[in-house]
Formats: C-alpha cells, sequence, structure tokens
C-alpha cells in the first residue's frame, strides 16, 4: 500500500473493551477530528502520549465519567492517524453515554475492524499482522497466543519477503535477458536460473510447513469418534477430555445425540465430537442419532473408528479384510470414510484381552489399540493424532491462515511450472510471467497486493473496536 493513501477525513469511536462489567473500559477515537473531540469532553489540552486524569463532560458540561485521557499524534499511532483513548469505568452505560457524545461531536462509529484497518491502509502493519492481531484475540490456547504474537511481530512477513526479494532479483535477471537478447545468456546452461527456482522452491516448501503448523494451532482439527453402541466411544471423549463428559453404560444405545468437547493435546486444538452407536435399529430417537453422527463425519478432518478388540482377532486379521468389512459397514449406513489418510481404527478394551498397545500403519488404515478404562496406550493414540495432523509441539511457529497456505500453494506452483517452461521449453517470456504471477500470491498474503472484497472479509470478522 503506498504510504497514506488512506484518509477518508472521517474520525471513528468505539468501545475498544469487551461488553460486560469491568474495572476499566476505553472508548477510542481515530482521525483528523480526534483530539478537538478530545478537547471539547475534557475541556483541556492533552500532551502527546501523556495520561491526563479528567472528568469527560457533556457539551452541557454535565459530568458522564471520569478516568485517563490519552493522546497519540499521528503518525506514531496505532492507526498512523491521531488517536485518542478515553479510560473510564468499565459500565456499559457509562461508556455508551461516552460514545453517544462523541459522535455528538463529530465522529461516527467505527466498523469492526477498521481501527486495524486503517493501521494497514496507513502502512503501519501489513496484512499478516492485521490478521495475528485478531487471531492474539481469538486464541483458545497458549500455543495459539504465542503463535499469532510471534505473527504480530512480524516472523511470518519477515519471511514473506525475503521470498519476494529472492523472486523480485531473479526477474530482474530473466526480463533483462529477454530485453538484451544480443547478450546472449543461455539460461539453461548458466544453471543459475535453474539452481535459484530449486532454492524458491525449497524455501516455500519450509514456510509452507511452519505455516500449515500454524494453521493447525488457528484452526484445530475435528475428530468424530464413530463405532458400533458399546464399542467405547464415549468412554474415549471422558478419557480425551479428562473428564466425565459423557454417560458410559454397559447397555448399548446410551448415546443418542452428538456430543462435543473442544481439548488440547501439547497445544494442538482438537474438536471431539462423540457420536450415537451405529446400529439397525427401529428407534428414532436412535435413527435421529446416527443421522447426525453422519453429518458429522461429512465435516470431520478424522474419523476415529472404534471397535471392541475383544471381539476382534487383532494379530492375525487380514487387513485388506478388515479395511473392506469397516467400509461394508459404514456403507450399510450409507457412510462414506474419508481416506486413509484421515481415517484412524482404534481398537478398544485391550484390558480384558490383555492384549498391548500399539500404533501401526498398514497401506489400509492407521491403527492403534487401546484401553478407554484404563488409560493404557493412550499415549500412543494421541501420538498417532498428532502425526496425522502433521503436528510437531515445540516448533516455534507463527500463525497463519488457510489462505495464507492456498496462496503459498499457488505460488509453488507457478515456481514448478516456471521450472518446465525454462528446463522443456526454454521459453523465458513464460517463465518470466510465471515469476510475476508467484510473486502476486506471496504478495496477497502481506497485502501487498490485496483486492477490496478481500480486505473487507478480513477485516469484517474482526471484533469493533480493534
Ligand atoms: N474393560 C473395558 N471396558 C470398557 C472400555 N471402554 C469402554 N468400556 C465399557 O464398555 C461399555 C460401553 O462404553 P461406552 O463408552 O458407553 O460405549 P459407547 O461406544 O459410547 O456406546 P454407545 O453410546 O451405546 O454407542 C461401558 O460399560 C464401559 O465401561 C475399556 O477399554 N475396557
Ligand atoms: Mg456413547
Amino acid at each position: 500500500m503506498a504510504n497514506n493513501t488512506f484518509m477518508d477525513g472521517e474520525t471513528i469511536a468505539a468501545i475498544a473493551t469487551a461488553a460486560g462489567k469491568g474495572g476499566i473500559g476505553i472508548v477510542r477515537l481515530s482521525g483528523p477530528k480526534a483530539m478537538s473531540i478530545a478537547k471539547q469532553l475534557i475541556q483541556a489540552d492533552l500532551s502527546p502520549r501523556h495520561a491526563l486524569f479528567s472528568s469527560f463532560l457533556t457539551s452541557d458540561l454535565e459530568k458522564i465519567d471520569e478516568g485517563i485521557a490519552l493522546y497519540f499524534p499521528k503518525p506514531n499511532s496505532f492507526t498512523g492517524e491521531d488517536v485518542v483513548e478515553l479510560q473510564g469505568h468499565g459500565g456499559a452505560v457509562v461508556l455508551n453515554l461516552l460514545l453517544a457524545e462523541t459522535i455528538k461531536l463529530g465522529a461516527r462509529i467505527a466498523r469492526p475492524g477498521e481501527f486495524s484497518e486503517r493501521a494497514f491502509l496507513n502502512d503501519k502493519i501489513d496484512l499478516i499482522q492485521a490478521e495475528a492481531i485478531a487471531d492474539i484475540i481469538e486464541s483458545r490456547s497458549e500455543t495459539a497466543a504465542k503463535s499469532a504474537m510471534r505473527s504480530l511481530s512480524g516472523e511470518f512477513s519477515k519471511k514473506i519477503h525475503t521470498l519476494t526479494e529472492d523472486i523480485t532479483k531473479l526477474r530482474v535477471y530473466v526480463e533483462a535477458a529477454i530485453d538484451f537478447p544480443e547478450e546472449e545468456v543461455d539460461f539453461v546452461s548458466d544453471g543459475y536460473v535453474l539452481n535459484a527456482l530449486n532454492n524458491l522452491n525449497n524455501s516455500i516448501e519450509k514456510i509452507w510447513q511452519k505455516a500449515k503448523q500454524g494453521s493447525l494451532i488457528r484452526d484445530g482439527v475435528s475428530v468424530v469418534i464413530i463405532g458400533k453402541p458399546n464399542a467405547g466411544k464415549s468412554s474415549l471423549l471422558n478419557l480425551l477430555a479428562g473428564d466425565d463428559l459423557a454417560i458410559v453404560n454397559p447397555r448399548a444405545g446410551t448415546t443418542r445425540d452428538i456430543l462435543r468437547e473442544d481439548i488440547q493435546i501439547d497445544g494442538l486444538p482438537l474438536r471431539i465430537v462423540d457420536t450415537a452407536g451405529l446400529r439397525d435399529s427401529e428407534d428414532e430417537v436412535e435413527q435421529e442419532g446416527i443421522r447426525r453422527a453422519k453429518k458429522e463425519i461429512e465435516k470431520a478432518d478424522i474419523v476415529l473408528f472404534m471397535r471392541d478388540a475383544v471381539l476382534e482377532n487383532l494379530t492375525t486379521e487380514d487387513k485388506k479384510q478388515t479395511f473392506d468389512k469397516i467400509h461394508q459397514e459404514l456403507a450399510s449406513f450409507k457412510i462414506t470414510p474419508p481416506d486413509n489418510s484421515a481415517f484412524i481404527v482404534v481398537n478398544n478394551k485391550i484390558d480384558i484381552n490383555k492384549a498391548s498397545p500399539f500404533i501401526n500403519s498398514n497401506p489400509y488404515f492407521t491403527e492403534v489399540a487401546l484401553s478407554a478404562k484404563t488409560g493404557e496406550g493412550f499415549n500412543l493414540f494421541t501420538d498417532s493424532l498428532k502425526n496425522l495432523c502433521g503436528f510437531n509441539e515445540g516448533e516455534s511457529n507463527f500463525v497463519a491462515r488457510s489462505r495464507h497456505i492456498e496462496a503459498l500453494d499457488h505460488a509453488r506452483d507457478y515456481i514448478l511450472q516456471g521450472k518446465v517452461q525454462l528446463v522443456d521449453n526454454q521459453a523465458s517470456e513464460l517463465l518470466a510471467e510465471d515469476l510475476r504471477q508467484a510473486q502476486s500470491y506471496l504478495g496477497s498474503i502481506t497485502g501487498a497486493v490485496s483486492s477490496d472484497d478481500l480486505l473487507g472479509e478480513i477485516f469484517s470478522s474482526f471484533c469493533i473496536g480493534k
């Protein structure tokens, strides 16, 4: 974005603190009239970045509240515009009275995310950082908050900038050779371009891996537990949640509705869904439960198919036959399981047949054996979940969104396509165009290239006052 291209002249105001009661509540103003509005309210001048204790008054000099006023003159403020914060008491009525007074004095109510949008448009932060602000506020785990903070500090942006610079350098080289054919640079034989394309591809891959981790941490993974009645599905939910959430009972058909619980395993957020056991039943409530289970499977990232290890011959079974049997069973309920990479067969109740816990992968599915009752094999099971998600705990990630991953995918595709143009077709013009496209996708991540629609979509999901 060009510097300060955005100045619609309007001053915006919003209650920046959360709805509800609190010790302190803040009304925030940004824009050219912020200072003059504040001056009317406190009947005094404000010095930059100095806290002033004052009354907040109406135009009839009636006292609405009292508190601290802070003034951050442009351009050294969050939005890059004049910003004033009025910190009063944290009650909804008093804050709304104060907000209404700022509107009377010429401000307008801010749209959700408009302060951050202005910060972005005035080049105070890039789009990754703006999104990270929303992610910090909405983070549901310590790991998510820390990852979002790393993105806000610019770790993710820096990597994209380096990548963009590398592409720029390569574009200059390629386009110069196109423009000055008399120099006769032979791209293929000099190896420089091919080497650079390979390096770019490797760098994108590394960033992609980190971004993928970041998006898992941000968005979580939905895991649905299905299986016959009595397999121990609700027992597994309870074990994962560390609490007696679901009713567990030897009677088959105990769970009839969907039960959900958000949990975390070593920083990986999981949304666990327990479902009604799959069986043919005349009972309408049970049938509805099975219909709901089906819907959840369609939305799930990972499906756990639970079965009773006591009833299965775990060591000698033919995995292909098992796979076919499970598929047939699910098909009889019109359920299509997800592909192998998101399907785990959980053999439960190994405490009864005294089997050892295990985890293995065969060409058809990932399989674990555990006891939801004693907890035996639980760690192996959680490891298999983390593996399946590609989650490496302890790695310092930055928060990322699916739109970032998609843009990285596109950028990589163009780099690989460029390689084909170079090596197979010796088509330097087409290579130059591919590099341009790759750069444009990277630009969409930081917001260097952005559309109004995209910005609208991103900032409208923010909370008011941010
Ligand atoms: N010994 C043993 N019993 C278990 C284990 N897991 C579950 N059970 C028992 O099996 C019975 C059924 O467990 P649930 O967790 O209710 O099974 P479910 O799959 O949710 O059953 P529905 O809700 O009816 O579909 C209960 O009596 C549990 O105590 C296990 O690992 N070992
Ligand atoms: Mg149950």
